[in-house]
């Protein structure tokens, strides 16, 4: 990757994702884009343009002015927000995500964007869910990245863009909020055990997911689009995951720093049905095989390092 071009920038995802890939490439060599300008630092740390996905005109313009060889297209709805609109959901997500393909495909582009556990449904198995499985999700959200993944396959197969993508279980990150997903539970949960020493969590006891931190799923993006392509058996996308949670074990792990907190129970049937959907725990093993995924935050790292951040934030 030599000149990034980044959709959805300001995102969660892509607020980490810009200033991480600007401290390895250099400030210049990453173009972040989103719908709106905020000031957020993705905004204003490097070259930044006004970009709605649904236009691919625009798209293309903007990464030929750049002279980008690598489009990381993160603009999406989310789950929970993808459910109460379906249809705004499929056309965003697919809309944006083809005229990102058919830029890469113009100017000869390596291409990421990122799939999820959404990916799944109630018949993939629940437990170390295969790398190969079966794949029929009843979510919009999971229809639009059964149907990204393999869009982004047909694309490397039948014009040989370099099409890569990660099948990413829920992120937990402390500086731009998650919005309209079903596992940001948990970044809600870190936040009000701070501010309140107590939450009352959407999603039932006992319903376990996957998740990983999002310094690890920064690392992952970066290792998957540097890896030798010689390498690569699957592309789109691999599944990765750092731990299996519930929302009893985040709430023991944030007890080791406030003994005090209280867990309550308020179930959302919309998002709890959501995640019942999605399996428990992913099995990583043809990541780690091909271009060595390897997780560095477990739970109680990730929950040491979520509340000294977020402490320091809130005061
Ligand atoms: C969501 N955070 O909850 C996203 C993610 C695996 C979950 O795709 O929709």
């Amino acid at each position: 990757m030599k000149k990034i071009l980044v959709t959805g920038a300001l995102g969660q995802i892509g607020s980490e994702l810009v200033c991480h890939l600007r401290r390895l490439y250099g400030a210049a060599q990453v173009v972040a884009t989103d719908i709106r300008l905020s000031d957020n630092a993705a905004a204003h740390s490097g070259p930044f343009e006004l970009l709605d996905v649904m236009d691919g005109a625009s798209m293309l313009e903007i990464a030929k002015a750049h002279q980008v060889d690598t489009i990381l297209h993160l603009a999406a709805l989310l789950s929970a927000t993808a459910e109460a609109k379906p249809l705004l959901a499929w056309n965003l997500n697919m809309g944006g995500l083809t005229n990102a393909l058919e830029v890469s495909r113009e100017l000869g582009c390596s291409f990421f964007t990122p799939s999820s556990i959404g990916a799944f449904g109630p018949g993939t198995p629940k437990k170390g869910t295969p790398q190969d499985t079966v794949q029929r999700p009843v979510t919009m959200y999971g229809v639009s990245k059964v149907a990204g993944e393999l869009l982004c396959d047909y694309y490397h197969q039948k014009y040989g863009i370099d099409t890569r993508s990660l099948r990413f279980p829920g992120l937990i990150s402390y500086m731009a909020p998650p919005g309209g997903g079903t596992t940001d539970y948990v970044v809600d949960m870190y936040v009000e055990a701070l501010a309140k020493g107590q939450y009352t969590s959407y999603i039932a006891e006992g319903t376990f997911l996957d998740m990983m931190y999002l310094p690890d799923a920064l690392e992952a993006i970066v290792k998957l689009m540097e890896a030798d392509p010689a390498r690569l058996r699957h592309r789109n996308a691999f599944n990765v995951t750092a731990m299996s949670v519930d929302p009893e074990t985040v709430a023991t792990s944030i007890r080791r720093y406030i003994p005090d907190f209280v867990l309550n129970y308020h179930v959302d049937p919309v998002r709890q049905a959501i995640a019942e959907s999605w399996p428990n725990s992913l099995d990583s093993t043809a990541a780690t095989q091909e271009w060595g995924f390897s997780p560095v935050y477990d739970l109680g790292g990730m929950t040491k390092d979520m509340l000294e951040n977020l402490s320091g934030r809130l005061t």
